[in-house]
């Protein structure tokens, strides 16, 4: 662009992007190519990125929704939102070779409810229906032994058979406050309700809304890189909003729209989890072709998680 560029601060937020399941979980993807050869299947979105999902496909990986999907013989990876019991079951019934991706905080709030529906408990389970998460925690237990809550209004309105015998569990990408006005409505209305642990929201999850609270005061306008289909991502819009500031998902710098930055001074810029840092970058450089931009970092916490990739995989 030519002429005079006019002043922007941009303020970025940390952490922002990849958080330590989606590192694990396209690394999987990556080291499977390595040890079998391309093709390696890939039941679902590996994480919600499309720009993930297109560089692993120029790898070697292939995308399918279902396991009948996948050819006889051919090694597949299950995606880090994590997969009902019946899948891994269906996969080994056929003999295939799979590799579960499923992010272990997400697998340890599976084992949570098998624990707490063995005990004998009906669990509230809190998240967004429909979601592959959802779905997948909902298929470690006998149906009707989980209900689903989403909101407050479902929380006043939710009817258990058995009141007194109640535990509850979260999805792991939800708005800390949203989940948090929730799970006071059900501690009052259910007060014997057992709660594993305060909430099932992942450090990552919680960290990236702690620092877009502190970056969106600051700004006239938030930027989220993520995808439509991305919870945790969607989260950070909704969080910088309720902070007071008008905030747009966009999953690539082509996305922008320049009419948002009428009469802005700063714009906070930050990623999901499932984002790519290059893409961060890549919005800074097209937000540059416009403003003289000024980069600031803020960092509210530094993450230090990294997870264990499955056995067999490490050395490959
Ligand atoms: C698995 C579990 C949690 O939609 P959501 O935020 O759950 O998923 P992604 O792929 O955008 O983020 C990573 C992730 C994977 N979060
Ligand atoms: Fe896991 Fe949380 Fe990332 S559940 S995949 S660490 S957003």
């Amino acid at each position: 662009m030519s002429g005079i560029r006019p002043p922007l601060d941009l303020l970025i937020a940390a952490p922002r992007g990849f958080c330590a399941g989606v590192d694990r979980a396209i690394r999987i993807v990556e080291l499977a190519i390595g040890k079998y050869g391309a093709p390696v299947y890939v039941r679902h979105e590996i994480v919600h990125n499309k720009f993930v999902v297109d560089s692993l496909k120029a790898k070697g990986a292939i995308f399918v929704d279902e396991l009948d999907q996948v050819p006889d013989g051919a090694p597949v990876v299950f995606s880090a939102h994590g997969v009902p019991k019946a899948i891994p079951a269906k996969a080994a019934e056929r003999g295939l070779d799979y590799l579960d991706a499923t992010c272990p905080l997400v697998s340890k709030v599976h084992r949570q409810a098998e624990r707490l529906v063995a005990s004998g408990k009906h669990i509230l389970f809190i998240g967004h229906a429909g979601h592959p998460e959802v779905i997948g925690t909902f298929g470690q237990v006998p149906e009707g032994a989980m209900t689903l809550v989403e909101t407050v209004e479902d929380a006043e309105a939710v009817a258990p058979a058995d009141p007194a015998n109640l535990a509850f569990l979260t999805q792991t990408t939800l708005s800390v406050d949203d989940t948090a006005a929730v799970l006071g409505v059900l501690k009052r209305r259910f007060p014997a309700i057992l709660a594993p642990g305060p909430d099932d929201i992942c450090y990552a999850t919680s960290n990236r809304q702690s620092a877009v609270k502190a970056i969106a005061p600051l700004v006239d306008l938030v930027l989220v890189i993520g995808a439509p289909n991305s919870s945790n991502s969607l989260r950070l819009v909704e969080v910088a909003e309720r902070n007071g500031t008008p905030a747009y998902l966009v999953q690539r710098g082509d996305d922008l729209d320049f009419a948002w930055f009428a009469g802005a001074r700063s714009v906070g810029i930050t990623a999901g989890a499932s984002a790519p840092e290059l893409l961060v970058r890549e919005l800074v450089d097209r937000i540059a072709e416009h403003f003289e931009v000024s980069e600031r970092e803020v960092e509210t916490v530094a993450e230090q998680v990294v997870f264990k990739l499955p056995r067999g995989l490490e050395a490959a």
